[in-house]
This record gives structure tokens, C-alpha cells and sequence, in this order.
């Protein structure tokens, strides 16, 4: 399979496309199945996914298999690492012997990446991050990253509580997966968006994105506290298993004990309607389209934008009982 050298910038890049795009016509054996030079041969893709821990996942998994097909000009190859880095490494690494044309994984956690991403460029395999973000020293090494705002989504759901809301609310958080960039990322935006009130958040713990991990540290959160009355969640898979944990305790979820969370999947947003959550702010899970797009103008050598980020809504009860019959994931 042909390689290109991928250049990020505009001007250089487009000549090396040009003289690429030449090449591979003029190079291309009988079978035609030479690289993407001229666009129109099957782009070879390998996608490392985080695993299968949340309606989120799930709708995100859905999307790229959906979109990522051979009518659309695609071979994909897909692994699920079970929420495990080592995993995902070893999912990039066959790739790469494989000689795919171009990767594309979402980053369990933000750190740990360099070492795969420097064999990808040394084998000038383009590199495309969905969904969750990595904190790599240089940042030659991926070529575009498709995502949504985690600071602004944390920051919404803060934003909300603020605003309707008592001030002097108690607040328990339970956390994305410890170092995942959601994670991270929704806690500084809810922080951020409680600054100077006397919310407070009097406990914070990770339920590792799962609706048992929710359940569990609710769990624990109700034995050790009296006096919750906010559980912040950082997706609704979290926020479901607190309200089994809630009920269980014999109180009402989003009456005597209020939830936020992050995502609006389906489930999350049939209990909004339901009254047991009070507020969800989106994550929207259909990455499939501009990973499509960005892949083929890798592939193409056409340079792309660095940063795509995806567009999110929020929902109040009444909000999402107008819009959930519509919702496809
Ligand atoms: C966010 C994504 C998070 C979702 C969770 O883009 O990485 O991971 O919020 C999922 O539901 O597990
Ligand atoms: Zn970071």
C-alpha cells in the first residue's frame, strides 16, 4: 500500500498531494487496489474503541460501524479494549503491521501515548483521535482531533445547578474514568461553574463511566453522608445506577435527592421525562460522519483542521419530554 508523507500544513501539503495524487494513478498496480492517491480505492482503517462501558459507547460504537462501510469507501478494522490502555496500545501496534492507511482511536486515558503515536508517524500511518482527547507532548503526532467541549459540558451542568438551584446545595460527584480526558475535564467545568457560591462538593468518586460503578459509590456516598442533596454525575449511565442506589435507600431521586448529568442517551433522557433526573446535558455520540470526512483528506494528503468540536445541546424535564421520541441513540 502506498504511503504518503503527511505534512499538516496547507501549502506544503497540497503539492505533495498533487505530485502524490500523480504518482498513485501513474503508480497504481492492475488489481487498482494502490493507496488512496486518487480517492477513489478502499481506505484501509483501523479504529481502536475504549470498550462497551456505557449507553454512550454504545451509540458511538453504532455510528462508526455504521458510517465506516465499504459503499462509503472503507475497511474497517475494529477492536474493543475493555476500558484497558494496554489494549488499546496493542490494538494500534497490529494496525500498524497490518499497514492499514490510517488509525483513528478514543483515548481511555489523556497520558501514555507518545511511544504508539511516534511508531505510527515513523510508519507514516495519519493518526485520528475521536471523542477523548490526549495530552501528548507534541502534537505532530495525530492529525486531528474530533470531539466535544468536556470544560463546557461540566460548565453547563454547573451553570444549570447555579441558576436553579439553591446556593448552599451539598454536592456528591461521581467521576468519569479516573484520568480520562471527561473526566478531567467535566470536573474542571463544574468547578469552575460553582466558584464563589457555597455549593460545595462534599464527596468525589470515579464509577469508571458504568451504571454499576454509579450504583456502588452512590451506595457509599448515602452510608457516609446525611445530607446530600445534588448528585453530580459525569455520564447518565453513573446517574441510572445512583437512582437504583437512591431508591433503594427508600428516597426520590430527583425530588429529595436532585441529579445532573452529562450524555442524554436514551435511557438517561426516558428518566428525565420521568422526573428522576433533573437536567442532562448532551454529548453527542455520531462521530462517524466527520471521522469519515477527515480520513479520506488525510489519506488524500489534503491537510485538515487540528480541532473539530462537536456541537452539544442540554435538556431540562420539559425539554426532553418534546424531543425524546425523535432522539436516535
Ligand atoms: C464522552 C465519552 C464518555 C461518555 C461516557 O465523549 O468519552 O465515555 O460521556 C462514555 O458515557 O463512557
Ligand atoms: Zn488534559
Amino acid at each position: 500500500m502506498k504511503r504518503q508523507t503527511f505534512l499538516r500544513t496547507g501549502l506544503a501539503t497540497l503539492s505533495i498531494a498533487a505530485m502524490a495524487a500523480m504518482s498513485a494513478c501513474a503508480g497504481s498496480d492492475s488489481s487498482g487496489s494502490e493507496g488512496g492517491g486518487s480517492g477513489s480505492e478502499t481506505i484501509t482503517i483501523g479504529f481502536s474503541q475504549v470498550g462497551a462501558e456505557s449507553g454512550w459507547r454504545a451509540a458511538n460504537t453504532k455510528d462508526i460501524q455504521d458510517t465506516l462501510t465499504e459503499e462509503n469507501g472503507f475497511k474497517l478494522s475494529f477492536s474493543d479494549a475493555q476500558q484497558k490502555q494496554e489494549n488499546q496500545i496493542q490494538a494500534l501496534r497490529s494496525y500498524i503491521a497490518q499497514g492499514v492507511d490510517v488509525l483513528a482511536f478514543s483515548p481511555v486515558v489523556e497520558t501514555g501515548w507518545d511511544a504508539v503515536l511516534q511508531e505510527a508517524k515513523s510508519a507514516n500511518i495519519p493518526v485520528i483521535l475521536t471523542d477523548r482527547a490526549v495530552d501528548t507532548t507534541d502534537d505532530t503526532l495525530f492529525a486531528s482531533f474530533i470531539g466535544s467541549d468536556f470544560i463546557e459540558e461540566g460548565q453547563r451542568a454547573g451553570d444549570w445547578v447555579v441558576e436553579n438551584l439553591d446556593k448552599d446545595l451539598k454536592v456528591v460527584e461521581l467521576q468519569g474514568t479516573t484520568g480520562s480526558a471527561p473526566a478531567i475535564d467535566r470536573k474542571e467545568g463544574f468547578g469552575k461553574a460553582i466558584e464563589g457560591t457555597d455549593i460545595e462538593i462534599i464527596d468525589s468518586q470515579t464509577g469508571d463511566f458504568t451504571r454499576a460503578g454509579g450504583k456502588q459509590v452512590m451506595e457509599g456516598f448515602l452510608n457516609s453522608h446525611d445530607d446530600i442533596d445534588l448528585v453530580f454525575a459525569h455520564n447518565d449511565d453513573m446517574g441510572l445506577g445512583a437512582i437504583e442506589a437512591i431508591e433503594a435507600a427508600g428516597k426520590k431521586p430527583g425530588e429529595d435527592i436532585k441529579i445532573v448529568t452529562i450524555d442524554a442517551v436514551k435511557d438517561g433522557m426516558q428518566a428525565l421525562v420521568d422526573g428522576k433526573i433533573n437536567y442532562i446535558v448532551e454529548c453527542n455520540p455520531l462521530l462517524g460522519e466527520d471521522l469519515a470526512e477527515i480520513a479520506k483528506k488525510v489519506v488524500a494528503g489534503e491537510s485538515v483542521e487540528k480541532r473539530i468540536v462537536v456541537e452539544d445541546a442540554a435538556f431540562s424535564q420539559d425539554e426532553a419530554a418534546e424531543v425524546l421520541a425523535d432522539r436516535t441513540y
